[in-house]
């Protein structure tokens, strides 16, 4: 391990910079060419990079410092056998120094523009201060757009800085012939813009093949704020979202990687910079939102938030906190509903003897205190038909390269209950009577509405049943509970004319909607799932085979 100083290495010709920036702390570790602080010149901010990997022993500046070429700016441990002495001596390697904030170097102007007269010119690429073959990251104009004399046109970045290309002259865009991605270098033609007449005459760099000024690419960080006067006229047409925001280039990388729109960021920096501190709490608080699922009523995957409404406005409201369980189940069905391809399907069973039959076992089920309803007979007929279709009985793997299949039957059975909706699961249905069943369902929807439900309860079901047929409703499409693949929803029986091939009879008849994960279901099993399944209800027989 090797201790060494680190300097400030060249600032391409600048001096006094002043520190605005300081992007590590003592104990930090950090990579090669990693930005340690940020300083800002006349017309550019840099990063000064790690010269080294290392960890970071101690910063000696602080921000408002001003720093210049060869100050010692703090200490970092180095990996490796370089001895101290000669560490000490080590001055940053080329590669490491910022790249110099660039000079207003000339550039050609290649179409000359009699005064007096609008004339179409070539946008050039001027010098990038020794940078070769760096990316666009970003248009800041279109075509015609009205520009000022030094007006950013697109911002460039290369190894250390980005940069803006600023207009030439003041006129009018009619083309850029580069888009985010390309890679321009010096002399590269970017576009054709109309100077103006009067800017014509006045702009050298319009005027005559001669070198124009103010044509250097401005570093973005010699961007005012966004609330500086002379800038409104560009946030006007601005097409980027970030390419106001005053940050350093490490942030702006950084940003773009992680695939941040920086205007989303609220700086705390100096003149409302956006620091990494800045970035890191920003996306600390999406990655929250979305693991509580509290991310509001809308947004995520491109769809626009609900806007904020003032209810008052309409008449008198009372706002109430939602419970926890409201609030999971609400999150739960968000992330159900976009997830999941769901197809729900329709059938009425005929339970005109299953009814009969139930009637007739009233008083026993009475006798052995449990209440015979169709809920456990609908869950034993979930349960063979998940026997039959066993595709139903699936989850898909979080690979999404798998499929688990389940060789037990749980169902869960949704519950209505004061404090939200809960769905305790009944174990190992098929191998269950009806007594059984209907004694369980009991316990656990008493449980449910007492809030006396298990997290063992609730988990691991295979398939769920919601019945909303005490309730009324002639049909209703359930959202799959999942990692679940499917769902019945049951709503309340009826008596309808049916055709027995002579005559039309009154049967009762019970509807049921099933939905289901198309990702893992295709649309013939589900048919034979739901044909199976009424056909057990409506000859209950079949639940004994
Ligand atoms: N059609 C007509 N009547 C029905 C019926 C149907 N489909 N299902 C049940 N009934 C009858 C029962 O037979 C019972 O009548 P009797 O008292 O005369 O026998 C009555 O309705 C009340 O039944 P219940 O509610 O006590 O019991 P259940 O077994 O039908 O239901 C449970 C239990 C827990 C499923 C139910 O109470 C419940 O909470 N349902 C709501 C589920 C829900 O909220 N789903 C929506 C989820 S998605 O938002």
């Amino acid at each position: 391990m090797a201790k060494q100083v680190i300097k400030v290495p060249d600032l391409g010709g600048a001096d006094q910079v002043d520190v605005i920036e300081i992007a590590v702390a003592v104990g930090d570790t950090v990579a090669e060419e990693d930005a340690l602080i940020v300083v800002e010149g006349d017309k550019a901010s840099m990063d000064v990079p790690a010269p080294l990997a290392g960890k970071i022993l101690s910063i000696s500046v602080k921000v408002g410092d001003k720093i210049s070429e060869g100050d010692v700016i703090g200490e970092i441990e180095v990996a490796g056998d370089s001895s101290e002495e000669k560490a000490e001596e080590a001055a940053p390697a080329a590669e490491a120094a910022p790249a110099p904030a660039p000079a207003a170097a000339p550039a050609p102007a290649p179409a000359a523009a009699p005064a007096g007269e609008a004339k179409e010119m070539d946008i050039v690429v001027p010098d990038l201060g020794g940078a070769d073959s760096v990316d666009v990251i970003e248009l800041s104009v279109g075509a015609g757009d009205e520009v000022g004399e030094g007006d950013s046109l697109i911002v460039v970045e290369g190894d250390k800085a980005s940069m803006d290309v600023p207009s030439p002259a003041a006129g009018t865009i009619v083309s850029l012939s580069v888009k985010v991605g390309d890679k321009v270098s010096t002399g590269d033609v970017i576009g054709v813009m109309k100077a103006q007449a009067a800017g014509a005459a006045e702009a050298p760099a319009a005027a005559a093949p001669a070198p124009a000024p103010a044509a250097a690419p401005a570093p973005v960080e010699s961007q005012e704020p966004p609330a500086a006067p002379q800038k409104d006229h560009h946030l006007e047409r601005d097409h980027s979202p970030s390419a106001e925001v005053y940050a350093g280039p490490a942030v702006r990388k950084l940003a773009r990687e992680l695939g941040v729109t920086l205007n989303k960021v609220k700086p705390t920096g100096p003149r409302n910079r956006v620091t990494k501190d800045d970035l890191n709490t920003y996306i600390r608080e999406q990655v929250k939102k979305a693991e509580s699922g509290s991310a509001g009523v809308g947004g995520g995957i491109g769809i626009a938030p609900m806007p904020e409404i003032d209810f008052s406005q309409f008449g008198p409201v009372r706002t109430e906190p939602m419970s926890k369980i409201h609030k999971i189940t609400a999150a739960n069905m968000s992330r159900n509903w976009l997830n999941v391809p769901h197809v729900t399907q329709f059938d009425d069973a005929d339970i005109t003897e299953l009814e009969e039959f139930r009637k007739s076992m009233k008083a026993e089920a009475e006798k052995r205190g449990v209440k015979l309803t169709p809920v456990p007979f609908l869950l034993k007929a979930a349960a063979a038909a998940l026997r039959e279709v066993p595709s139903f009985n699936v989850s898909l793997h979080n690979d999404g390269e798998h499929i688990v299949h389940k060789d037990y039957v749980h169902i869960g059975m949704a519950v209505d209950t004061p404090k939200g909706l809960v769905v305790p699961v009944i174990r190992d249905v098929d191998k269950k009577g009806l007594y059984e069943l209907a004694e369980e369902a009991t316990t656990m929807a008493l449980a449910a509405r007492d809030g006396k439900l298990k997290p063992r309860d609730m988990q691991g079901a295979c398939f769920t049943i919601s019945s909303l047929g005490a309730i009324g409703g002639t049909g209703f499409t359930p959202i799959v509970n999942a990692p679940e693949v499917g769902i019945l929803g049951v709503s309340k029986l009826a008596v309808r004319p049916e055709w027995n091939g002579k005559e039309f009879v009154p049967r009762q008849m019970l509807p049921l909607a099933l939905s289901y994960d198309h990702r893992a279901v295709n649309g013939g099993d589900a048919g034979r799932f739901l044909t199976y399944l009424a056909a057990v209800l409506a000859d209950v027989r079949k639940l004994l085979l």
